[in-house]
């Protein structure tokens, strides 16, 4: 009787039981400290999309030790040092909860995080912080295995289709987007994304008309208006876009606009992709559940990293809704490589410069992902230390 009430106990327990370190080959593998390091990587010139001036990218760099020896690394990101700040901070103050916990405790860690940063919020700068533990914690597995990441996920191929993204931007004039267009092509790429959200549609009509005809016909073509028009104004954008017979048209309204966009999938031939601004599976479980896209664009930094990603998929997968996430592209292609629901990974240079190893695009347009261990990709000390920039 006893005996089956403590079961009852620990079965209703408000919270799932998080263990202890685990023994790995008789040898405790524990979190012995997290180092944090920041850069400002400046844009050759300010970009812009309907609601976005960018002009830095900055980045936390966030490494993950154990008592083994083996570390793991993964990054956030915002634009701007001030704010990226925040979300060190945030980070920083999660190091108690993580010392002495085992890396390989990814589930557990993620819950126990998400749970002490509610005050916080649940979405927002709370995900951007968790994001890089949970990468390092996976980059730790994924080096203790020997096995690159998408292996780990379990494999569906080793070559992932890419677009190009960085390029094309509203900011873009005519002439420029067809050089520009040209280039991609030159590179190998056989997909591309062009920046929408002009004042007047029929001018986001002639870049579209500028890109096609400096690309021909052969090339896919996405579209992404970066949440800045209203429903009205989409929906004559979108009539228009149909004869472009382009991949997807992107974010058309608000994010949170849940019933504006589900009235555009509705009416529009062509697919609706929205999910790059969501936190959690929470958010796109309820855009999903809205009817709100046609395909999910997932963001590694914001869902939370690997561990919270890998739910989204499930649920994506539960709707065979497809996915193509949201920008770096590094860490993406294990997610795309593991995944049967997977059509593009996004191409964006931007966090090139924090590798030793760069990403090659193949003459058919895809990357073969690399079969070092972990994210295998690591941060280049020797080019990032001098541009280190103040927490
Ligand atoms: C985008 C917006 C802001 C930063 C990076 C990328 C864009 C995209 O929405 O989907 O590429
Ligand atoms: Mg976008």
């Amino acid at each position: 009787m006893r005996a089956n009430n403590n079961h009852h106990r620990e079965l209703s327990a408000p919270f799932p039981w998080t263990g202890g370190p685990r023994q790995q080959g008789g040898r405790a593998l524990r979190i012995s400290d997290i180092e944090l390091a920041a850069v400002d990587l400046q844009l050759d010139r300010p970009l812009r999309t309907a609601i976005h001036e960018i002009s830095t990218v900055s980045c936390l760099l966030l490494t993950v030790r154990t008592d083994e020896g083996v570390s793991g690394e993964g990054y956030g990101f915002c634009f701007g040092i001030d704010r990226l700040r925040s979300i060190a901070q945030l980070a920083a103050s999660l190091k108690p909860k993580l010392i002495g916990r085992d890396p390989f405790q990814v589930e557990a860690l993620w819950s126990d995080l998400f749970r002490h940063l509610n005050f916080c919020g649940q979405a927002g700068l709370a995900l951007h912080a968790m994001t890089p533990i949970d990468v390092a914690c996976w980059d730790i597995i994924g080096k203790v295995a020997n096995q690159p990441l998408y292996r780990l996920f379990g494999a569906h191929r080793d070559r992932v289709p890419v677009y190009a993204s960085g390029g094309l931007w509203l900011s873009s004039g005519l002439d420029e987007l067809r050089q520009e267009a040209r280039t991609f092509v030159d590179q190998g790429f056989k997909a591309m994304k062009l920046r929408l959200g002009s004042p007047r549609w029929q001018d986001d009509i002639a870049r579209i008309e500028a890109v096609r005809d400096a690309i021909g016909p052969d090339i896919a073509l996405m579209v992404d208006a970066n949440q800045g028009l209203t429903p009205a104004h989409a929906l004559r954008l979108g009539r228009a876009l149909e004869a472009f017979e382009l991949v997807w048209f992107e974010e058309p309204v608000p994010t949170w606009n849940d019933e504006g966009s589900a009235a555009l999938a509705a009416a529009l031939d062509t697919p609706i992709a929205s999910g790059e601004t969501e936190y959690t599976r929470y958010g796109l479980k309820r855009q999903i559940q809205a009817r709100a896209a046609d395909i999910l664009m997932p963001d590694l930094q914001r869902m939370g990293g690997y561990t919270e990603f890998r739910k989204a998929i499930g649920l994506m997968a539960a709707h065979d809704l497809p996915f193509s996430p949201h920008i770096f592209t590094e860490h993406s292609l294990h997610l795309v490589a593991s995944s049967a629901g997977a059509i593009h990974a996004e191409h964006m240079p931007w966090f090139g410069p924090l590798f030793r190893e760069a990403m090659a695009v193949e003459t058919d347009g895809t990357i073969l992902v690399p079969d070092r261990p972990g994210v295998g990709f690591t941060f280049d000390w020797d080019r990032l230390d001098p541009m280190r920039a103040a927490l």
